[in-house]
């Protein structure tokens, strides 16, 4: 088996609590450990200067790799270009989206000294697997330094259209960079297919059949392959969730309340200010559920130094104050709103106790929130998903009741559907996801993914 190498933005160094780590990066270090690994990537800190040696820690067949980024690196490759600029276009928000010349030479810079540190870490037969839009140009720049191993990437956010990303202005050397790669990742077909198009009408590449394509001299593999998660894990921290002391809290109030959930970084491309206009569109349209229904938003800040993410934290505030100003009685609160990150178990308990997931993204690569909603319910009871057209899920989670984020009016109603319907009907809609969440795990994902390393090179050969 070969070793398995991870490069990505930020590392989860394992510190004995599984608690802290996300699925993917439980299912990561699975991988690793198997394999025997090396998990590279940035610390989290930003210090004096960047680390000249990464510091290296040693668990369980693992070695994590970690460099520290000066404040200037940190500015101009995190904060600036993959934030700035990456980010808000990836998600079609070329409106919020700023190209200065310093965050892209910043980002380059990283990605070159991210190279320059992993190179003499690794081996021969390594299997070299990046991770997502802040590393593009890495596979690049291992190949400028003379690495031949294979290296595959994934990127888990959407990938957009022509016409967007043709805005950005590097936008050729970005893809031409994605073509070092071996094995290039998407999480949906519709991600795929608006990569191809670049390849054959901006690239004057080819695609060959397999999905493997040919453009700026090299030969790789394009896919999909639709991350999920650990299905069985969301299932029993949902059966276990009645022992937290604050689901129980919360469950106690179910008996006079129907809870709405929506849990998200607080991101605008998370479309948090029209989902909380649709909520009050809905208590206007439909005052029967008045004082009977309240919104749970957990929303923990992210990317916080990024101007636009202070102003949408901003605006969030005074539209769930407006609402509640609006509607709240003495005994009820139309909006309950929440800067603050809880436990996997007690997320688990939340989505159970909740009648509706809200999950209306205005532009997302998969949303893992709406899966493990789906997946924390309880099959006697289940409740509602109501899912953007436009996350990567609605693609797979068809049971679903799938809205256009935009359209508030659609939104609001789709609640007052899921709040009304029967438990038959929310029986069939859940058991037709759940099936396509057992078939389909995290670990499939992260299998199927590693496979198509073994299989590269995508030579000539292998395509008759
Ligand atoms: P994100 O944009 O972060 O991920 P998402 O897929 O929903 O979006 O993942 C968020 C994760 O954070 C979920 O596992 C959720 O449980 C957790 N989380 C959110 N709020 C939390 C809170 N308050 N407390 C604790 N945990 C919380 C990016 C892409 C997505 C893609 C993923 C994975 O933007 O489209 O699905 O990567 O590829």
């Amino acid at each position: 088996m070969n070793r398995l190498v991870v490069v990505s933005n930020r590392v989860a160094v394992a510190n004995g609590r599984k608690q802290a780590a996300g699925g993917l990066a439980v299912a990561l270090r699975g991988a690793m450990e198997k394999s025997g690994g090396i998990w590279f990537g940035w610390s989290g800190k930003v210090a004096g200067a960047t680390s000249a040696v990464p510091t290296m820690t040693e668990t369980e067949n693992i070695v994590y790799a970690t460099v520290d980024l000066s404040r200037k690196d940190h500015k101009e490759y995190y904060n600036g270009f993959a934030n700035r600029a990456l980010w808000p276009l990836f998600h079609y928000r070329l409106d919020l989206a700023t190209f200065e010349r310093e965050d892209y030479s910043g980002y380059q810079r990283v990605n070159r000294l991210f190279a320059s540190k992993l190179n003499p870490l690794l081996e021969d037969d390594d299997l070299i697997w990046v991770h997502d839009y802040h590393l593009i140009p890495l596979g690049q720049e291992l190949r400028d330094a003379g690495i031949t191993q294979t290296i595959g990437f994934f990127l888990h956010i959407p990938f957009p259209a022509v016409e967007i990303l043709t805005a950005l202005p590097s936008h050729r050397k970005l893809v031409h960079d994605l073509c070092a790669y071996d094995v290039v990742g998407f999480q949906t077909e519709n991600d795929l297919r608006a990569f191809l198009d670049y390849i054959v009408h901006e690239a004057d590449g080819k695609v060959i059949k397999g999905n493997v394509i040919e453009a700026f001299g090299r030969r790789l593999r394009a896919d999909v392959f639709p991350i999920s998660i650990d299905t069985d894990e969301f299932v029993r921290a949902g059966l276990d969730s009645g022992k937290s002391s604050i689901v129980k809290r919360m469950q106690e109030r179910t008996e006079n309340i129907d809870w709405i959930i929506g849990v998200d970084r607080l991101d605008y491309s998370k479309g948090l200010v029209q989902r909380m206009e649709a909520f009050e569109r809905f208590l206007e349209k439909y005052p029967g559920h008045r004082g009977k229904v309240s919104l749970i938003q957990i929303a923990p800040p992210s990317r916080s130094e990024v101007p636009e993410y202070v102003e949408i934290r901003t605006e969030l505030e005074t539209e769930s104050g407006h609402i509640n100003g609006r509607f709240a009685e003495f005994d009820w609160v139309p909006i309950n709103y929440l800067n603050k990150s809880y436990a996997r178990n007690d997320l688990a308990g939340f989505y159970r106790s909740s009648r509706v997931g809200l999950v209306t993204p205005l532009r997302d690569g998969m949303n893992l929130v709406a899966k493990e909603y789906v997946a924390a319910q309880n099959p006697h009871d289940p409740g509602v998903l109501i899912l953007s057209r436009f996350a990567g899920a609605a693609r797979e989670l068809s049971g679903a009741l799938i809205v256009n984020p935009f359209d508030i009016e659609e939104v609001a109603d789709a609640l007052a559907l899921a709040l009304d319907m029967s438990l038959e009907d929310r029986r069939e809609r859940w058991m037709s996801m759940m099936k396509v969440l057992s078939g389909h795990t995290l670990d499939d994902w992260l299998k199927s993914f590693i496979d198509a390393l073994n299989r590269a090179p995508y030579t000539g050969r292998q395509l008759s």
